[in-house]
């Protein structure tokens, strides 16, 4: 196992598999770093032939959780699984940080938007298989399949209703520009599927631009969603995480040159890169 000890002393411990494929993972770790909140960081790995998952397996966190991430908290006495429940309890754990919204509407909207992310978008996640570091060239089928345009536009529609719900609720003020003003739980949800777009070259200006059309008959009904996808790539904690994800050391061979039967060739990243 990879351990990174927090610098500052905590009674978490955070599993996790590795950095540059895990989205679940990257989820949880996310909301540790843009929220401050020092973490013991023990990281195995995904692929099966590693020596690295071997010692998951017969780790004593297998036995309470098969996946990742897992949490430890060494005050309370408890380990919590399951990313939206890890994200809940991080929540209760410190309230005074507001990893939901404080405004009732928008909360239960955030709630809504993750719990959706939590269960669905099968195909994004089966498909575009998360690999942060890699870009394919040129964009494999996959990503304007009908069955990935459907998802993709569901995204758009769900963060341009966070986004325009926001804007009416927070008018007078305190709003960051992320899905619910301040960074919140959503934003770390769907980050992933945002580096998913970028790997597999989602033309998602496109699909919003079509979908736009096709509703209104005129581009910009997806402008706020756009905007927020903008915000994110220019965040500078993700920007650090990405550096990290970069930086991971775990290479899997079966999650990368995944289209390359069809001419597709995947490019690494060595630092960080916004979009197409
Ligand atoms: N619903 C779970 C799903 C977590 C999940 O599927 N994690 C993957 C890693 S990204 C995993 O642990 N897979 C087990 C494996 O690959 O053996 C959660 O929200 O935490």
């Amino acid at each position: 196992m990879l351990v990174t000890p927090s610098e500052i002393p905590t009674p978490f411990t955070l599993y996790i598999f590795d950095k540059n494929y895990s989205s679940w993972s990257m989820r949880i770790y996310s909301l540790f770093a843009k929220f401050r909140i020092p973490v013991n960081v023990i990281c195995y790995e995904m692929d099966r032939g590693g020596p690295l998952f071997d010692e998951w397996k017969q780790s004593e966190m297998f036995n309470i959780s098969t996946t990742v991430p897992v949490l430890k908290d060494e005050e309370v006495g408890i380990t919590v699984n399951e990313s939206l429940a890890l994200a809940e309890y991080i929540a209760e754990r410190f309230p005074q940080k507001h990893l939901w919204p404080e405004n009732v509407k928008l909360r239960a909207l955030a709630r809504s938007l993750a719990s959706e992310m939590h269960a669905g978008f099968k195909y994004l996640r089966y498909n575009l298989g998360f690999n942060y570091r890699a870009i394919y060239t040129p964009a494999p089928k996959v990503a304007s399949s009908p069955e990935c345009v459907v998802e993709v536009r569901r995204l758009l529609e769900l963060w341009t209703k966070a986004r325009t719900l926001t804007k009416e609720v927070l008018a007078d003020g305190g709003d960051e520009g992320y899905l619910f003003g301040r960074y919140s739980v959503p934003d770390s949800f769907f980050w992933p599927p945002l580096c998913r777009f970028r790997t597999y070259r989602v033309d998602y200006e496109k699909i919003a631009q079509d979908a736009s059309i096709e509703e209104t008959g005129r581009p910009g009904k997806y402008d706020l969603a756009l905007q927020w996808i903008k915000h994110m790539w220019n965040d500078d904690t993700l920007k650090k995480l990405g550096k990290e994800m970069i930086d991971a050391p775990q290479c899997v061979g079966q999650f990368d040159n995944l289209y390359r039967e069809e001419g597709c060739v995947m490019g690494k990243l060595v630092e960080h890169f916004s979009r197409l």
